[in-house]
């Protein structure tokens, strides 16, 4: 089976490829932004860059399917207001590549149980369930899911937010043991996590992640919301009962989460910023004033496309397209590998 063809550079030496992708489980909000999304945008120019709406990951939980919809063209207009150029980058949705769905069942031929077990995140969630709550199968083999997404478009890089590290390890574990058992198939992926702002916390519960789909609507930030209502949240962000200014996520979350999220905004380490305010008040006014600002172009451009359907759905459908001329050709190489006849 013939290699994937990658693009090359100008001396011909073949383009690294980007691959990540996001949940249409909810409104996106500010960590999916500092943690994800504003990497992609930098990724998009100096790379093969694919991103993808990943809404079968979101089907893991329950969704109400005309949301479902509604929030999959949404996150496709995010991705392109925070700066994704369709003709630089390849946005698509994975149900509409059926290789997603088809790898996945290899890479769960692949994965153990016992380390499907090990992941936090189902842990997490399936500890949060009680006893009478629907919990999923999917949940349980989402990782696997994960990792096909990651190895059907040979990524190199995986820009993510720190709560993916784990799921990233797991899928170059799952690349090197396929590769080991049946000849080299997949290349195997690094996660590129930001070193400020991979982990944006909830403004009302700063030890939990700003999340999208748990229910927490003032602490949480929508790359959406207007700049009244984002200013009246960071003023109103959980603090502490001290005075003090100082970057210290264990002993102070609050404190350091607005450090954290004015740090990421303005390109500032945390730390040294901390040195600067003597007071909660000035923190939170500079770091609300920030993040309107930081919104304020994404929100403009959200406006314009969503003035035009017909453009993003054009967008999605070249994107199926760039896609599974990718997709394909490794999935027949995996399909091959194992000894499933040829169709
Ligand atoms: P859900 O609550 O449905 O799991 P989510 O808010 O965690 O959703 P995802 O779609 O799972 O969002 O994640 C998209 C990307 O955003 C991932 O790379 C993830 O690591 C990153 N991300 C999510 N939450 C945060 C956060 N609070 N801070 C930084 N990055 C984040
Ligand atoms: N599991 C991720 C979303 C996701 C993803 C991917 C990220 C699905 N497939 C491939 C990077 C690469 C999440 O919950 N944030």
């Amino acid at each position: 089976m013939a290699p994937c063809r990658r693009s090359v550079d100008l001396y011909d030496r073949p383009v690294a490829r980007v691959f990540s992708g996001i949940q249409p489980s909810g409104d996106m909000h500010l960590g999916n932004y500092l943690g994800a999304l504003r990497q992609f945008a930098f990724d998009q120019y100096d790379h093969d860059a694919v991103f993808c709406i990943v809404d079968l990951h979101a089907l893991t939980v329950p969704q109400d399917p005309g949301e479902l919809r509604r929030r999959t063209l949404e996150a496709a207009r995010i991705h392109m207001a925070a700066g994704l150029d369709p003709s630089v980058c390849t946005l698509f949705v994975q149900s509409h590549v059926h290789e997603h769905a088809e790898l996945s069942w290899l890479m769960e031929c692949t994965a153990s149980v016992g380390e499907l077990r090990r992941m936090t995140q189902f842990k997490e969630k399936a500890d949060k369930a009680s006893d009478q709550e629907f919990v999923a199968a999917a949940l349980f083999t989402y990782p696997a899911l994960m990792a096909a997404d990651i190895l059907l478009y040979e990524a190199d890089r995986v820009p993510v937010g720190a709560d993916q590290r784990q799921h990233l390890e797991l899928a170059r574990d799952l690349a090197l043991r396929f590769n080991h058992r049946f000849g080299d198939t997949f290349v195997v992926p690094t996660a590129a996590v930001p070193r400020v702002g991979a982990r944006i916390m909830d403004l009302q519960r700063p030890t939990e992640k700003m999340s999208k789909s748990v229910i927490s609507p003032q602490g949480t930030v929508g790359l959406l919301e207007d700049a009244a209502s984002i200013v009246r949240k960071i003023r109103r962000a959980v603090t502490d009962t001290e005075v003090e200014v100082r970057y210290d996520p264990q002993a102070k979350p609050g404190v350091s989460n607005l450090l954290t999220i004015l740090g990421a905004t303005t390109g500032e380490d945390p730390e040294r910023l901390a040195r600067r305010y003597h007071q909660y008040g000035e923190l939170k006014a500079d770091c609300a004033e920030a993040v309107v600002a930081l919104l304020e172009p994404i929100q403009a451009r959200y406006a314009e496309l969503a003035a035009d359907p017909a453009g993003t759905a054009a967008v999605l459908a070249e994107g199926v397209g760039k896609a599974r001329a990718v997709a394909a050709p490794v999935l027949d190489r995996a399909r091959a590998a194992v000894g499933l006849l040829p169709r």
